[in-house]
């Protein structure tokens, strides 16, 4: 027994905003977790300080898969981005406690390494595409396998995916959402240049990807993914919005572009046809904000079986203690794909110092006892909680359209 006696919430802003769990137990070791959601993170604080704590004090940290059932089932409530954040704040903190304990890197317990590392990609943007490809050969000089493509969109002032810095791209910018305009129709024109050019620059050993971020139909979406194909991306994400998971046929009818979904996706039950259909060729959801390692576990066997592999979702918004836990389920899964790399800032990297480590496009977890990952509680509190919103994007005629 690991009587848990303590459970605290932790919320900071070291450029930008995360919310930790850390719960401790009666011999003194601690566990942490990311329950940060991003324009939301308040929500989840409050969820795991008014709802979750209480009911933790006095349980055995061991009893990892109970609590999950026991925090999901007895909610009553079921799924949504605050509650399952939650949960995967606890499940993280307690997996880390049972490494802690054992002595062992979280992904011993997990099975051990399937792979070396696990391959993760980088952001390359630019205002246009010449911008773009000479960040994206930036990335190939550091060594990256994968290398994620957005460039900005001739006769459109702003869009996803196109940071303000060169390194750095946050789009939770303001106190209130910022609004940008959007034209399916220039934006579609735009891509398929850029994958001419990139690959021009690039050459064929370096996969390529691509993030639609909820932008087009799922007949839109099958003819961008026909343009392209010819440049062999690796993958097209978010192509259209998933909460009709049915909307994907469309797409495959007309493309063998592959296809990846599930950023915002809290649970198994979000993408059980697009799995089960084989609609998508890489899962999406995340350590986070789809129920902590014990969920995403279930998700990737589940998807196992239909040959969809793992892509999980790595922004900035997602703190350290997520990108480590990420690692220690990417390295132990059989059906690993890919893993975002998006980079924390030197303040982030700060507050959370960790045992992870990127070499020649692989990343790994380490192999310091659990995650690998603390959080310098001294320095957090010195970076206050700062509201800040994601954009927002209408359509020219100013129609509220997906960001
Ligand atoms: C990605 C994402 C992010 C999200 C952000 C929202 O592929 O990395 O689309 O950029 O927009 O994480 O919080
Ligand atoms: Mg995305």
């Amino acid at each position: 027994m690991a009587e848990i006696v303590s459970a605290r919430v932790i919320v900071t802003c070291p450029g930008r905003n995360f919310v930790t769990l850390k719960i401790e137990t009666k011999d003194g070791i601690t566990g942490i977790g990311d329950a940060t959601l991003n324009g939301r993170e308040l929500a989840v604080a409050a969820y795991l300080n008014d709802h979750v704590i209480p009911m933790l004090i006095g349980r055995d940290a061991h009893r990892i898969e109970d609590i999950w059932q026991f925090l999901y089932k007895g909610a009553y409530w079921r799924r949504g981005p605050v509650t399952m954040s939650a949960i995967a704040a606890v499940d993280m903190a307690l997996w880390d406690i049972k490494g802690k304990v054992a002595g062992l890197p979280l992904y011993q317990l997990l099975g051990g390494a399937s792979r070396d590392g696990c391959m993760v990609y980088g952001h390359a943007n630019g205002r246009d595409i010449a911008e773009t490809v000479s960040n994206a050969l930036a990335y190939q000089e550091q060594g990256y396998k994968a290398i994620r493509l957005q460039s900005g969109v001739p006769g459109l002032a702003a869009t996803y995916g196109v940071s303000k810095d060169k390194y750095f791209y946050e789009p939770a910018d303001a106190a209130l959402p910022t609004e940008s305009l959007w034209s399916t129709e220039k934006y579609m024109r735009s891509v398929e240049p850029l994958f001419k050019a990139a690959r021009d620059a690039l050459g064929w050993d370096v996969h390529l990807l691509h993030d639609v971020h909820h932008r087009c139909t799922p007949v839109e979406a099958g003819r961008l993914g026909k343009d392209i194909e010819p440049y062999r991306p690796f993958w097209l994400e978010d192509a259209t919005p998933a909460e009709n998971q049915a909307g994907f046929r469309t797409i495959r009818q007309h493309t063998t572009t592959p296809l990846a979904v599930g950023e915002i996706f809290n649970s198994i039950w979000d993408c059980k046809q697009l799995i089960e259909e084989q609609l998508i060729d890489y899962i999406r959801a995340t350590v986070v904000h789809a129920g902590g390692i014990t969920h995403l576990r279930r998700i990737a066997s589940f998807a196992d079986l239909y040959q969809v592999r793992t892509g999980c979702h790595g922004a900035t918004d997602l703190s350290p203690v997520c990108m480590a836990a990420a690692l220690h389920f990417g390295i132990s899964v059989p059906n690993f794909g890919v893993q975002e790399y998006m980079r924390h800032s030197q303040e982030t990297d700060a507050v959370f110092p960790h045992s992870y480590s990127f070499k020649d496009g692989l990343m790994h977890p380490g192999d310091a006892p659990g995650l690998g990952v603390e959080i310098d509680e001294k320095l957090a509190a010195t970076f206050e909680y700062k509201r800040a919103y994601l954009p927002v994007a209408r359509l020219e005629d100013g129609t509220m359209f997906s960001w």
